[in-house]
């Protein structure tokens, strides 16, 4: 049994997504955000970054004694090892997968949070912030357009990679991006979301976010996001 500790996030998302697709068993372990459960010393012993998702693998590969892991990447790359799914073992295959599963890492996943941060819920609004990070959102939405032309998945068959990049397109309208300009990722994004396995993945939480992020952070959850630490 794998513990999934989660809030229902584009981050999260990735992780309960690709549990259903892999068909390993998990229970949720909430983790809300909005009201600094990320700053609980259990919850950081497992994922000392204060950030879901995390897992704790009950019957890890190799054996022994529980094994947690945080970082989403680092998660679905342990998941799709341990499930011989969705990434491919030939070196160049895995390569692939791996090299745009990193560049949702370091780049779409950090630049769109970044872009929707001084976009929407920056006390200030900042115009050298909102236009660079609305600048990067939109060249990295042509990356990845670019990618996606002459392509069903980004890399060969549907992998970890397409796991990790499609729950940060959910919110391209409240990013303000107009799909219609990149439209290769718009019939990707179409065609991923009638994945059953996906679909479930995504509902995952959804009747728990309600108490807090409906709409955008409550004023409660901005005293415990955006970098401000645990609060008393
Ligand atoms: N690089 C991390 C990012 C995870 C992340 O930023 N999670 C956010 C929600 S989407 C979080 O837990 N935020 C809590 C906080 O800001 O304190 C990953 O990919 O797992």
């Amino acid at each position: 049994m794998i513990d999934l500790y989660y809030w229902p996030t584009p981050n999260g998302w990735k992780a309960s997504i690709a549990l259903e697709e892999m068909a390993l068993p998990y229970r949720v372990v909430s983790v809300n955000i909005g009201r600094g459960e990320q700053f609980e010393p259990e919850f950081l012993a497992i994922s000392p970054n204060n950030r879901m998702p995390a897992i704790v693998d009950h019957e890890p590969m190799g054996g022994g004694e529980p094994l947690a892991i945080f970082e989403s990447g680092a998660i679905l790359i342990y998941l799709a090892e341990k499930s011989g799914c969705f990434l491919p073992t030939d070196p160049r295959g895995r390569s692939d997968v791996l090299q745009w599963l990193m560049w949702q890492m370091g780049g779409l996943g950090p630049m769109l949070g970044q872009h929707g941060h001084f976009k929407l819920y920056a006390p200030e609004k900042v115009p050298y912030g909102i236009e660079r990070y609305r600048n990067e959102a939109n060249r990295l939405y042509g990356v990845l357009d670019k990618r996606l032309e002459g392509r069903e998945h980004i890399c060969g068959d549907y992998s970890i990679a397409d796991m990790m990049c499609w729950p940060w397109i959910i919110t391209y309208k409240s990013q303000g991006i107009d799909l219609d300009a990149f439209p290769n990722v718009r019939r990707w994004y179409d065609a991923l979301k009638q994945r059953p396995a996906l679909r479930r993945g995504y509902d995952v939480g959804r009747d728990i976010k309600k108490a807090t992020f409906e709409g955008g952070p409550d004023a409660e959850s901005r005293k415990h996001l955006f970098g401000a630490g645990p609060k008393e």
